[in-house]
């Protein structure tokens, strides 16, 4: 089954989309959690990390080829910025297709809310 993100790489529907190759789409966060919040995604669909296979490694590899481009891009390589990926449930993953989140542009704080 295909995701939305499935028609934002086959432009279906709308995205502010910032980087699109044979392999990779990035797009903009809908609703953004800081000021440069991007998704990477490969444009063959992997529901989730758990899907993942070994002939998959030069596509992963990709995506974080395209992060790298990306951040530069946006200016915000040197400061930092971070890269995460929800798995599933408790990982509070929402569209079933594989993407990385590209937080940046200013102090991110710390990784995981303490509770
Ligand atoms: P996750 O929880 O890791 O599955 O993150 C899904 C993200 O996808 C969430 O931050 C909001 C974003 N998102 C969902 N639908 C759309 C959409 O239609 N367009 C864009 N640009 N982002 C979307």
């Amino acid at each position: 089954m295909s995701t939305i993100f499935s028609k934002i790489i086959n432009k279906e529907i709308p995205s502010d989309m910032v980087y699109q190759d044979e392999h990779v789409t990035a797009f903009r966060d809908i609703e953004p959690q800081a000021p440069v919040h991007i998704l990477i995604v490969p444009n063959r669909k992997i529901a989730t990390v758990n899907d993942i296979q070994e002939e998959d490694e030069q596509l992963i590899g990709k995506m974080f080829t395209a992060a790298r481009k990306i951040a530069a891009e946006e200016g915000i390589a040197a400061d930092g910025y971070r890269l995460l990926i929800n798995c599933n449930k408790h990982g509070g993953q929402e569209v079933f297709h594989l993407h990385m989140h590209l937080f940046g542009g200013r102090p991110l704080g710390p990784m995981l809310l303490r509770r």
